[in-house]
């Protein structure tokens, strides 16, 4: 039966850039009118294809175009897996009822909202979101699980919306164009939609990410990794002659790729350019990794720029502006010197510049590239070219860097939009990042709803387990590093263990984020289970299933994952892991 006729009380629901909101019920496919827009809906197996179009001769700035419904009663415990926007952002169940929206909890600075939603407006009241993919569930007897996902995001993002309406489920899902002005006459095809029932959400989740793989062309198929980073021990002070030492120290270890991470740069923003503490510059360092046989990794942001950087200083026109007519913030970092600004993706130039650099950077010997804060060119902006949607914007960016860098480089996606990187990158942040501590810091930043997005290992613990399905379906899914150390740390020999088993189990990326110096045969003799386990949870996913977490839409931080005959168990409190 087609899903689109089964939908009960459809409607669609046109939001303009202006605010004004446009509904109307719909009973099915054909053309249908909807303020000064048309939306054309057909049936397609298991889901509805659409497209929008301006039937006037003056252009239309859309922010979105949705299918809204109700999806029937809604039982004893409503809830859904919320998957989050980018790499950092939190993806758990929430409940419908009980959670609320991120955005809902206090007052936090836009940007946070702009850096972990496709929509950066505060939800409704009551509302609760999911990205480009959700499992809804009911616990009423009998009643299946209701997977929604959009089968890509290159073009748009696509979020899930859902409330409580009289004991019964809410639906929407809605194409996020973020204000792009689509022009007269023109028509613009959105992803379609698929609807899924079944009995089990991580089976649901996979079969939707090889489904959304097949049709943007995942890249699934880079070997296992195995390396080291320089971030989680120095962060940016890291030295030349510290990354040389540990390069002199590697020599037993079994790591393929050593990736430097910020703190090398002369500026975000100059890549090509060191600052004093790599006195040799990005080349030497490079051959001297290779030098050991090892693979030079190399971190870059590569859409943002200091605004006292080369690039910003050479190219002012290539910096976004801000409605206020100031130049865009992408992020604040004290380290960066503060405030530092988005290219402008929606530029040839700059397309053109981000193609130069990567291949630039692969040239100097670093065929590994991790890039981060990608979602930059989604935050709201004047942008030179008004028609792209947001993730048009960062979809652009990485796929210059992809031709820049060529086929062959394993380009690492970080800070990235989950549906815009599909197709791109060979490797994907999933989580938070890790950090020396499990919990939050006291007194670490952590603004309103969005402390789960910050850097603790439960953080990136929690959407190991939740997103274990993207797994060689999306990408190579990157937990973030294991650290081995025990001293100097504010991690518990067990929590390290646990952190390292995690990813472990998930089958996913494995590098050590630790000065080799404070290591010893007991941290060897973790690292070599890892890898071990690893390697087998991995190999599993490649034709077979992923790694599956069975408490997924239990529990807010799930604590049970299961792949290749292994199963892990993680206690709460005080930490700990059981393998069988
Ligand atoms: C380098 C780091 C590491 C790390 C990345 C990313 O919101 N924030 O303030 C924020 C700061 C750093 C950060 C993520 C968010 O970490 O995930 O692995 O490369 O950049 O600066």
């Amino acid at each position: 039966m087609s899903e689109l006729a089964a939908l009960d009380r459809p409607r669609l629901v046109v939001r303009l850039a202006d605010g004004s909101v446009h509904e109307r019920a719909v009973t099915g496919p054909g053309h249908h009118d909807v303020g000064p827009l048309v939306v054309a809906l057909t049936e397609r197996a298991g889901g509805w294809a659409w497209q929008v179009a301006v039937p006037g001769a003056e252009p239309v700035a859309v922010a979105s175009v949705a299918v809204a419904w109700d999806a029937g009663p809604a039982g004893d415990d409503p809830r859904l897996f919320s998957n989050g926007y980018q790499s950092w952002t939190s993806s758990r169940v929430r409940r419908l009822g009980v959670d609320v929206d991120p955005s809902l909890v206090a007052p936090v600075p836009a940007l946070v909202r702009e850096t972990h939603h496709a929509d950066p407006s505060v939800a409704q009241v009551g509302e609760l979101r999911s990205e480009l993919v959700t499992v809804v569930a009911t616990d009423r007897p009998g009643d299946p699980l209701l997977l929604v996902g959009f089968l890509a995001g290159a073009e748009h993002d696509g979020t899930i919306r859902a409330r409580l309406d009289g004991g019964r489920v809410a639906l929407s899902a809605e194409a996020f164009l973020g204000g792009a002005v689509l022009g007269a006459g023109e028509a613009r095809p959105l992803h379609p939609v698929v609807l899924a029932r079944g009995e089990q959400a991580p089976e649901l989740l996979a079969d939707w990410a090889a489904a959304a793989g097949a049709v943007g062309r995942a890249r699934t198929g880079a070997p296992y990794q195995v390396g080291w980073c320089s971030w989680y021990q120095w962060f940016h002070a890291i030295t030349e002659q510290v990354l040389r030492e540990n390069l002199a120290l590697a020599a037993e270890w079994p790591f393929e790729v050593f990736q430097l991470d910020d703190g090398y740069q002369h500026a975000i923003g100059d890549w090509e350019r060191t600052d004093a503490s790599f006195p040799s510059g990005i080349e030497a360092v490079a051959d001297a990794i290779a030098g050991e046989g090892r693979t030079p990794g190399l971190w870059l942001a590569p859409f943002l720029a200091a605004p006292g950087s080369d690039v910003a200083v050479a190219h002012p026109d290539w910096v976004v502006r801000h409605g206020s007519g100031r130049p865009l913030v992408g992020m604040v970092n004290e380290h960066w010197g503060g405030h530092v600004h988005v290219l402008d993706t929606t530029r040839p130039e700059v397309l053109a510049h981000l193609e130069s650099t990567a291949a630039a950077l692969v040239a100097a010997g670093y065929p590994y590239l991790k890039l981060d804060f990608t979602y930059a060119p989604s935050v709201t902006g004047r942008y030179a070219d008004p028609s792209q949607t947001p993730a048009q914007r960062v979809r652009a960016g990485m796929e210059a860097l992809r031709r820049g860098a060529g086929e062959r480089t394993f380009l690492l996606g970080c800070g990235l939009p989950i549906g815009a990187g599909i197709g791109v990158v060979d490797g994907m942040r999933i989580g938070a990042d890790v950090a020396p501590h499990w919990d939050l810091r006291p007194g670490q930043y952590a603004p309103g709803g969005y402390a789960e997005n910050e850097p603790a290992t439960l953080n990136a613990f929690r959407n190991t387990l939740t997103r274990s399905w993207m797994h060689r379906r999306l990408w190579l899914n990157d937990p973030d590093c294991i650290m081995l150390r025990t001293a100097g740390t504010g991690l518990t020999p067990e929590e390290a263990r646990t952190w390292g088993l995690t990813v472990a189990a998930s089958g996913g990326m494995a590098l050590v984020s630790d000065d080799l110096s404070l290591l010893d045969a007991e941290s060897r003799r973790l690292l070599d289970e890892v890898v071990h386990l690893g390697r087998s949870v991995d190999e599993a996913a490649l034709d077979g299933p992923t790694a599956r977490c069975r408490d997924l839409l239990e529990s807010p931080t799930p604590t049970a994952l299961t792949g290749a005959g292994w199963a892990l168990e993680v206690g709460v409190d005080p930490v700990s892991a059981s393998l069988r």
